[in-house]
């Protein structure tokens, strides 16, 4: 199995740390999305829409889309809830990750590390999805049911750095934070935007699209 990775890509790392926690070997490729990795046609042809991360079975068959790789590889495991309730809850929190964690946190983060300009408003739904997490996880040790499952992995990468985009955690998110990282296997390799990802220096889908 091999992993299309981007080290300090959040929805690479939850992919990672999934992997870590099971103990499943894999081959790591690391893809430079912002020395134009992401533009040949050789990625192109690995993944149309030009992201990472990219898991590749034994096979030759490729799934994308970081929570569709949790969901395929948490299957079976004890981070994968085999309750049809519990796995609906799941796919829902996976949801609110994308739409609100990704959108409130992940993305202006890039941008303010990053030095590109962004609309301050998306750190309302940043502060807004953390607020939410908070409120759920009183009373509550993990987001579903009362074991660690992909949907606590999922959102752990854009939660645990909301404070470089001038985030607070709130407390029960903060304890939460920390029980994570206290699981065995925990990896702890996500890494920070390198130089070669600022805008004039940076190649990569975005910058393409501006
Ligand atoms: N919804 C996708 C988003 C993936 C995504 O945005 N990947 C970024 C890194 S976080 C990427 O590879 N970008 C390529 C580029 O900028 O060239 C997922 O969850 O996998």
């Amino acid at each position: 199995m091999r992993l299309y990775d981007y080290a300090a890509s959040g929805n690479c790392f939850k992919v990672r740390l999934l992997l870590g926690l099971l103990g499943r070997e894999y081959e790591r490729v690391a893809v430079d999305i912002f020395a134009g990795d992401t533009l040949t046609d050789a990625f192109g042809a690995l993944n149309p829409l030009r992201e990472t991360p990219v898991l590749e079975l034994s096979d030759g068959r490729r799934l994308t889309q970081s929570n569709a790789i949790l969901w395929f590889l948490g299957e079976g495991t004890p981070f994968l809830p085999a309750d049809p309730w519990e796995r609906g809850l799941v796919a829902s929190w996976l949801s609110f990750e994308q739409e609100r964690v990704m959108g409130g946190i992940g993305g202006p983060r890039f941008r303010a590390l990053t030095g590109r300009p962004f609309d301050a408003g998306r750190l309302d739904t940043g502060r807004g999805a953390l607020a939410h997490l908070d409120d759920h996880l009183h009373g509550r040790e993990w987001v579903v049911g009362g074991v660690p499952s992909i949907a606590d992995l999922g959102l752990f990468p854009y939660v645990s750095v909301a404070g470089d985009a001038g985030l607070e955690h709130p407390p029960e998110v903060a304890a939460w934070l920390d029980r994570v990282r206290a699981l065995p296997g925990f990896v702890d390799d996500f890494v920070t935007y390198p130089e070669n990802a600022r805008p004039g220096v940076a190649r990569s889908i975005y910058d393409s699209m501006n």
